[in-house]
Order: C-alpha cells, then structure tokens, then sequence
C-alpha cells in the first residue's frame, strides 16, 4: 500500500478524494469555510476513512495522506475563487496528532498554499482532541510555527477528549469545534455546548458546531452564541466541482 507514487497494490495518491463539507457562519447565513473529507474507493466500492485513515497512519502514512488531502483542498480553494466565490476563505483538513508533529510540515504546507495562489490563512489543520498531546511543549512550538506560517489549527470533536485548561491557556490554537454528539443531544440538555461557547470565548477562540441536522439544532447555537456551523441541514459533502452549485443552492 502506498499513497506515493505507487509501487504497492492500492491506496494509490489518485485514488484518495477529498469531498468538501461547508462551514456556514452563524450570523450571515453564508458558507465560509469547508472541512475537506477524505474518501477511498476500492473496485467501486467506498471505504470509510474510519478504516483507511488508521490503516494509513499505522503505515506511517498518514502525513502523506495529509498531504495528499490539503493538496486537492487549495487546488478545490483556488478554482472556486477563480469562479468569483470570495466568501469561502479557507479549508480545513484533519490531521493526527502524531503527523502534526512530523518535521517540516508547517514548511511543506504553508509552501502548497502559496503554489495554488492563495493567501495565508487559506488552510485549517483539524486535530481530534481525543488524540493526547503528550509532549505539550513539543505540540506548543508546532502550532507556533504553524502559525507563523498563516496555518489555523483546530480541536475536532470537542468534548469527547480530556484537554485540560491549562493546555487550552497554554497552546495557540484557534478554533473549538463541537462534536456532533453534543448537538445531537441538544434539544435534551445544552450543558456541553454552552460550556464549549464559553471556553471558546474565554481563550478567544472561534466556535464551530458540527453536525446540524436540524433548524431547531442550528437555532439553538445561534442563541448560545455559536460563531459558525456544519451539518446535513446546511449542507453535506460533495465533490470540488459540485461544491459551487451545492452552496448556491443551500443559500
Ligand atoms: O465523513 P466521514 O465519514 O468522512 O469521516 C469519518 C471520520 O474520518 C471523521 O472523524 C473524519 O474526521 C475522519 N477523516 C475524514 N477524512 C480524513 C482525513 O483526510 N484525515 C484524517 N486524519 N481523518 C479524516
Ligand atoms: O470527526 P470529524 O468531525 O472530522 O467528522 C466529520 C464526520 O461527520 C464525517 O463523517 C461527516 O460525513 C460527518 N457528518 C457531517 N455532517 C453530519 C451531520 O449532520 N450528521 C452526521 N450524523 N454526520 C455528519
Ligand atoms: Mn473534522
Ligand atoms: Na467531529
């Protein structure tokens, strides 16, 4: 298996597409943003990335697939501006922990966004706050230096890990994005949602709420002060090239 330029049977670099989810700000109503997904399809068929992203990673791939992924998010990023679309501002990717840390990466990145003709801040890393940050100090100089770089790192799946204040207060991140699950629960008990707004605001972060299936969903966010959404009800993912079309039409 091999993402590069292919020796091994399957996971080729060509056969990985990343499909593109909008991130619509709470305020406008306009999409903003998008979070690239990375899809594999083997004989016709899709693997889930809950199966390929690991498999990758433990290959000691998955920086490539990284790569791979923000490479067709700013080329996807480029085209759209060339066709007049100025409100989507950047794209973000998910990224490990572990590949986050690998040696020149905020260089290779921030070069790839500069290649496609687009500023910095054009690129979001999205890392899973499940993912443990073992070495604060090593992890507080990456996303430094990814920062210099115009690079926005985000926590994915918020509230589903156990980041302590202290490393909130400490590392320079700038976006907490809600996992679905506290959305999904909503309409129950806010606690979790309301406590991320919070926590966001207390460390000047952006707030981002994931899956939003529902009007009631994204008005109750709005209403706890939600600075931008995702979701099946504002849109789902799709292809770069049909990412247009499929904005225009949710707007
Ligand atoms: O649509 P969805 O089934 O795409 O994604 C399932 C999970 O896989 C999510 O947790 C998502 O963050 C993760 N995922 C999707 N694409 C990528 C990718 O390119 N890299 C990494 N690390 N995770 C991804
Ligand atoms: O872990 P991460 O946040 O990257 O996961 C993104 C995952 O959430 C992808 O699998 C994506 O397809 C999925 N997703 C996006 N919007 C919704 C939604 O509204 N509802 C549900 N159930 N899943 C969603
Ligand atoms: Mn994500
Ligand atoms: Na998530």
């Amino acid at each position: 298996i091999s993402l590069g330029a292919a020796t091994g049977p399957t996971m080729s670099a060509d056969a990985i597409t990343a499909v593109f989810q909008p991130v619509v700000d709470l305020d406008s109503g306009l999409a903003v943003s998008a979070e690239a997904l990375a899809r594999w399809e083997l004989d016709g068929q899709a693997i889930s990335p809950l199966r390929f992203v690991p498999l990758a990673e433990e290959l000691g791939l998955g920086r490539e697939l990284a790569v791979v992924v923000a490479r067709q998010a700013m080329h996807a990023l480029a085209g759209w501006r060339t066709q007049g679309m100025h409100d989507i501002g950047s794209v973000a990717i998910n990224i490990s922990a572990t590949d986050l840390l690998s040696p020149g990466l905020a260089d290779e990145l921030a070069e790839l966004v500069r290649d496609c003709g687009l500023p910095p801040g054009s690129l979001t890393l999205e890392i899973t706050e499940r993912d443990v940050v073992d070495d604060v100090e090593r992890t507080r100089a990456t996303l430094q230096e990814l920062r210099t770089r115009g690079i926005t790192v985000a926590v994915d799946d918020f509230g589903t890990g156990f980041s302590s204040l202290a490393y909130l207060a400490r590392l320079p991140l700038q976006v907490l994005k809600i996992d679905r699950e506290f959305v999904a629960t909503l309409h129950a008990d806010d606690t979790i949602a309301r406590t991320v707004v919070g926590l966001a605001k207390s460390f000047g972060m952006d707030c981002i709420a994931e899956g939003i299936e529902t009007p009631e969903q994204l008005g109750a966010l709005f209403a706890l002060g939600v600075n931008a959404g995702q979701g099946w009800h504002l849109g789902r993912p799709v292809s770069a090239q049909g990412f247009p079309a499929a904005v225009a039409a949710q707007a």
